[in-house]
């Protein structure tokens, strides 16, 4: 099994990969992880990448869930291209994507609809109507769900008619349509608001008050059970053999992400930064306090039926709209010069709410971020560099606020902040986070996702073996990684 290769499709909210991911082993070596007794690491070879991002069609903010399959069909063949040149052969497809947002499928397994992204507004009316059949503190008590106006449960409930259809998340529903096998993968649909988080099963009691069918979603799997093999018509046209495998892994993005967090010791916090920062603790319980509630933070699940203890602040979502609109008025900095330009102006200035709902929806970001910093008393400046230093003071003040208060809330205490994902290569942001945490922060990798997709895969094989400290090793072995100190000048990170 050594020299053994998977294939990680993961899609984020701002692009997707495919990603070819093999694990070499040594052997003999102290601290061994692997089954063949070798210390391990893992390389990543991203064979396709493609852009993604919500478009308005058919009346809504949706996906354009057909392009994004046929761009995880190109990368499938390019994966199985890459790996016969070297002789390979794909042992098996994991798939992750962004959470909460679903596709329904009619009985003849067709898709009625291109999915609604979380960014539409419908399901806000939703809300009032679900917590008027169902109170917000017993939904807590079950699912330890963090309240977001998108969350599945809330989008269902904006639903006009149901009947005969199953939902399927959206890695479910690419994995049904490479294999015709319809699961609910576990760490997913923990963000629903309709999962047990104690039980680690679907909340049926929950479905019968909304009026929502039993049989909405199909069962659960776990991240590591197999789901299936390719269809015929998928193995003829990606070219990758009918027996390849599909295997369940962590296939909400930030399970997955959280599993391949380089952390070497327990007491770490985490930043899975992109689109949204996830920010929190791994636990083996969840915490379903009152005070947990009203802090509003979630119990997510994680690979191996941890808790994923975390709250949603704000992302780079806020950076990556302004750079829309710039761009719309001709202005196209490199992330880079941006960033330069934001590092060198003084601390202390205006500060926003990353969190506000008011920043959801696409529109015009620098226009929102100005407004919001008004209603504060402050003034900024229009000038982009502003603008950036602004939404980056304002995450690593909401990070600080939101591991302080998690290690309140379980009672734990953190030496260490991990940032992984697109942000980690953002190192202002995580100077300024080493700075509001007081903490040491290490960033990396880039593609943690891909990774904890590639590792539950590795595992599931026998490649790799172990809990997640194990798994961990072996991203720690195979990545380099950048520490910021608190005490650091932020003068230092600039053009680095
Ligand atoms: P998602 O999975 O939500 O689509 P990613 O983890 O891919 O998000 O992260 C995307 C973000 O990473 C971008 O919005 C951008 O702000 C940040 N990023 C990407 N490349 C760089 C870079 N070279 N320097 C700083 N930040 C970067
Ligand atoms: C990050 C993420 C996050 C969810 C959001 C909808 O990509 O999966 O964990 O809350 O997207």
């Amino acid at each position: 099994l050594a020299g053994s290769v998977f294939a990680a499709v993961d899609i984020g909210a701002s692009s997707g990969r495919v990603i070819l991911g093999r694990i070499s082993t040594g052997s003999g070596t102290p601290g061994a992880n692997t089954a063949d007794g070798g210390p391990a690491r893992a390389t990543l070879d991203v064979v396709h990448r493609f852009p993604n991002g919500v478009v308005e069609s058919d009346g809504g903010l949706r996906w354009d869930f057909d392009a994004l399959f046929a761009e995880v069909l190109t990368g499938l063949a390019a994966a199985g291209k890459a790996a016969v040149e070297r002789g390979e052969t794909i042992t098996s497809i994991g798939i992750d994507t962004w959470a909460v947002d679903y596709g329904l499928v009619n009985a003849a397994g067709e898709l009625t609809a291109q999915p609604y992204s979380y960014r539409d507004e419908r399901s806000r009316a939703a809300v009032a109507r679900v917590h008027g059949k169902l109170d917000p503190a017993r939904l807590y008590a079950t699912t330890g769900l963090q309240f977001l106006q998108f969350n599945t449960i809330y989008q269902l409930a904006s639903e006009p008619d149901l009947d005969g259809l199953q939902a399927l998340l959206i890695p479910d529903l690419i994995a049904f349509l490479l294999t015709g096998q319809r699961r609910t993968e576990a760490t997913n649909a923990s963000t629903t608001g309709l999962f047990d988080a104690v039980a680690g099963e679907w909340a049926t009691e929950l479905f019968g008050p909304l009026g929502l069918p039993k049989d909405l979603f199909p069962t659960l799997i776990q991240p590591g059970e197999t789901l299936g093999t390719l269809l015929p018509s998928i193995a003829e046209r990606t070219g990758l053999p009918a027996a390849t495998t599909v295997v369940a892994v962590g296939s909400h993005d930030t399970a997955s992400a959280v599993a391949a967090v380089p952390a070497e010791q327990e007491n770490f916090a985490y930043i899975s930064s992109g689109t949204w920062s996830l920010v929190g603790l791994e636990l083996h319980h969840p915490v379903l306090t009152e005070a947990s509630r009203v802090a509003n933070f979630t119990n997510e699940r994680g690979v191996d039926g941890t808790t994923r203890y975390l709250r949603n602040v704000g992302g780079l979502w806020l950076l990556s709209e302004c750079q829309r609109t710039w761009a719309e008025g001709g202005y196209r900095p490199a992330i880079g010069e941006l960033l330069d330009a934001a590092a060198v102006l003084p601390p202390g200035g205006p500060r926003i709410n990353p969190d506000d709902p008011a920043f959801i929806a696409p529109d015009n970001m620098p226009d929102r971020i100005r407004a919001a910093a008004r209603n504060t008393g402050a003034v900024l400046p229009a000038e982009p560099a502003a603008v950036v230093r602004c939404i980056l003071d304002s995450l690593a003040a909401g990070y600080a606020r939101t591991i302080a208060d998690a290690e309140r809330l379980a009672g734990v205490a953190v030496d260490v902040v991990h940032i992984v994902g697109g942000g980690s290569q953002n190192a202002l942001l995580c100077q300024l986070t080493a700075q509001a945490t007081g903490k040491p922060v290490i960033a990396g990798p880039v593609e943690a996702t891909a990774l904890g997709n590639v590792l539950v895969q590795a595992r599931a094989a026998g490649v790799a073996t172990g809990g997640l400290p194990q798994l961990r090793s072996i991203v720690g072995a195979g990545t380099s990684l950048r520490r910021y100190e608190p005490l650091d000048l932020i003068a230092n990170t600039a053009k680095s």
